[in-house]
């Protein structure tokens, strides 16, 4: 017999409860009608977080509520039940590693869904010239935000249950991390983001009754569905929006369960609120890799590199140097926060806690400490699986036993290269601890952050980009990280390979008007009693008449590190040209390349490509940014343009 057990809510509302279908059977007085606490004690909570919680539990009406605590058992209790649901499969060859795969629909992050919403159009974009559709970020009414809201938010958890998760972004307690609250309704949600932040209880102790980012998630599918969801992946694509109320310290992503559309401490915390934050309390969120070098004297350097989504963050941040000596270590592959500190030293924090890694071209020859760092308690999602339980993934044809059976990502078993589509999704990731990749820096979570040498830019660029080049001075070099331009890739939803403007990588990130957002990198330059990191700029992907890349890259970057590490030490390797400083003949260490390479075509600066450029950037600033930009970076263009005219 099930018992059975009438209560009566704060609004004198009788409600009946079967007590024993309840996990943990727990009824709340807060006024949340037949709303079951699973897990967790509602009444524990600070005010501030229960009374968010309460809120968007009304609004969103979930059956349960599960306060997570990040436990090892919680973890399990969510991949079981996500097994039940058919959400997940396990991957038998590995320790605790699991594959999702999503509707086909679901596959990447949406930028023309993700909105900032503020009072001002000018606060979160730039004012193109007339008629001119901005392409730096997009901007949301207050108006229009609340009708979008009034949407999609009233009843979208109805049936299922709602997870609380606190998290922190940063160590626990370091003065330079922020905490967030993500409310979700997707327990794949949960299990990623316990991998890629640091949740739990302990989060809630040091919040204590503080402010925190509040970070609102469905998949904007109330049970029950008319329909099954395809790969018993719920989400919403037709109404999917991933908004951000900066005033509010507040996120609201609605109808898309993947990547930085869900995982919301990553792009729209660490990055879209994030630099917001950064700006008004005189700190950089960046899109940036971290990493240390040592070289064979045993003198350790941290640089930082901006490159756009896919474009080989991860791969620079775990590399394996091919330069005998040399050692490289990782603080973060995505993500980094900075702040000068009271001695005028830019020190480093990466926010998260575990890697969203790009799955294709991941191997043991490209990057065996990825490799390494997925064996366990690793979720991949929308990879290809082999018939003895491992995963695939284009890349990976030499390094899985020759008589496995691949299924691809969207199920089809059998799968050969015949079938002319790629086994996995170009923009399939693995996500795992940090703490598992075997070159993790000592230092990687130190609450005070690890002090930065240099800041480099790159992307792909087939064409006229060198391999690496150096900034004249502070300025030259945010002028360099406005004018950066990449190949699109399958990181977004956009098709093709066409080269697109993506300053500081950030172009999908910008939680502010990037006019504004040079103004505050250019700051930093005229403050006095700061040692300003050198600024670079790097492109692995030049390539050559017959379409094939110039140089090896990977561990070969190593090189490149090398170079940039001695001009920090004011080594006099440059020569300098029209577009900044170039190593000097026989500075960059090719000793013992792999493959050879021609290095004067690496390094030659075509004039009339520099022109093209030229004017491509012109374009862009006087159309996208227009009014927005600042005096200093039309100065730095003009000072291109005119070395380049006499190149
Ligand atoms: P996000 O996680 O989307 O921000 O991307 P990321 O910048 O971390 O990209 P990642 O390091 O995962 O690189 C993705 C792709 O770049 C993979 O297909 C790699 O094989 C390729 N790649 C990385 N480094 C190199 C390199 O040095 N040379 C070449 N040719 N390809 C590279
Ligand atoms: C990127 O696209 O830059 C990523 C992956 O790092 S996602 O989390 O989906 O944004
Ligand atoms: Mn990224």
């Amino acid at each position: 017999m099930p018992k059975l057990l009438i209560c009566v809510s704060r609004y004198g509302n009788l409600f009946v409860k079967n007590v024993q279908c309840l996990h943990h059977s727990q009824l709340i007085s807060s006024g949340v009608r037949n709303l079951s606490v699973v897990h967790g004690d509602l009444s524990r909570l600070n005010e501030r977080v229960r009374n968010y919680v309460e809120d968007k539990a009304k609004l969103c009406q979930p059956d349960n509520l599960h306060i997570c605590d990040g436990s090892e058992s919680e973890n399990d209790y969510l991949l079981n039940l996500m097994l039940k649901q058919g959400m997940i499969t396990p991957l038998k060859k590995y320790e605790n590693c699991w594959l999702a795969r999503t509707d086909p629909a679901d596959v990447a992050r949406v930028e023309s869904l993700t909105f900032m919403s503020t009072p001002n159009k000018s606060d979160t974009v730039p004012t193109t010239k007339d008629g001119i559709k901005g392409t730096l970020g997009n901007w949301l009414s207050p108006d229009d935000m609340e009708i979008a809201f009034r949407e999609r938010f009233p009843g979208c958890m109805k049936g299922r249950t709602m997870y609380v998760i606190p998290f922190s972004m940063g160590p626990i307690g370091s003065p330079l991390s922020k905490i967030g609250i993500q409310l979700t309704d997707s327990p794949y949600v949960v299990a990623c983001m316990r991998i890629m932040t640091r949740v739990g209880s302990t989060v809630l102790k040091v919040l204590g009754n503080e402010e925190f980012v509040k970070c609102l998630h469905t998949v904007g599918q109330p049970l029950p569905t008319k329909t099954q969801p395809i790969n018993n992946w719920p989400c919403n694509p037709q109404k999917t929006i991933i908004a951000h109320i900066p005033e509010n310290n507040e996120i609201c992503s609605f109808g898309s369960g993947y990547g930085g559309n869900s995982l919301l401490g990553k792009k729209c915390f660490a990055l879209r609120i994030g630099s917001i934050l950064a700006k008004r309390e005189g700190w950089l969120a960046e899109h940036m890799l971290i990493l240390g070098i040592t070289n064979p004297k045993g003198v350790k350097k941290y640089v930082v590199a901006a490159f756009p989504s896919a474009c080989g963050k991860t791969n620079l941040a775990m590399m394996n140097p091919t330069l005998p000596g040399y050692k490289v270590e990782c603080v973060g592959d995505d993500i980094c926060w900075m702040r000068f500190d009271e001695s005028g030293q830019l020190r480093a924090i990466n926010p998260e806690y575990g890697f969203f890694g790009v799955a294709p071209g991941t191997s043991m020859k490209t990057n065996p400490n990825a490799m390494l760092s997925i064996q366990k308690n690793t979720m991949f999602t929308n990879v290809a699986e082999t018939s003895d339980g491992g995963f695939f993934w284009e890349g990976l044809e030499d390094e899985v036993p020759k008589d496995v059976k691949i299924t691809s990502w969207l199920g089809m078993e059998n799968w050969t290269p015949d079938v002319g589509k790629p086994s996995a999704h170009p923009n399939s990731r693995f996500c795992c601890p940090a703490k598992q990749c075997p070159i993790m820096d000592p230092a990687w979570e130190d609450p005070e952050g690890v002090p930065v040498s240099a800041i480099i830019f790159g992307g792909r660029r087939p064409k006229g980009v060198p391999l690496v080049y150096e900034a004249f001075n502070w300025r030259h070099g945010v002028f360099i990280g406005a004018a950066m331009r990449s190949e699109a890739t399958a990181a977004a939803e956009h098709k093709g390979k066409v080269i697109m403007h993506d300053p500081f990588a950030m172009r999908p990130f910008f939680g502010y008007n990037f006019g504004h957002y040079l103004k505050h990198w250019l700051s930093f330059g005229n403050k006095q009693n700061l040692n300003l990191p050198r600024i670079f700029h790097v492109n692995w992907f030049r390539k050559d008449e017959n379409n094939k890349f110039m140089w090896p890259g990977f561990g070969e970057n190593s090189r490149v590190l090398d170079w940039i590490c001695r001009r920090v030490d004011g080594e006099d390797i440059a020569q300098k040209t029209a577009i900044g400083y170039i190593p000097k003949e026989g500075s960059l260490n090719l000793s013992d390349l792999s493959t050879p390479v021609n290095t004067d075509a690496l390094f030659q600066l075509p004039k009339d490509f520099w022109m093209q450029e030229c004017k491509e950037i012109e374009k862009y600033f006087s159309e996208q940014v227009h009014k927005d930009l600042p005096e200093e970076i039309s100065i730095e263009l003009k000072s291109l343009e005119e070395r380049v005219k006499q190149m």
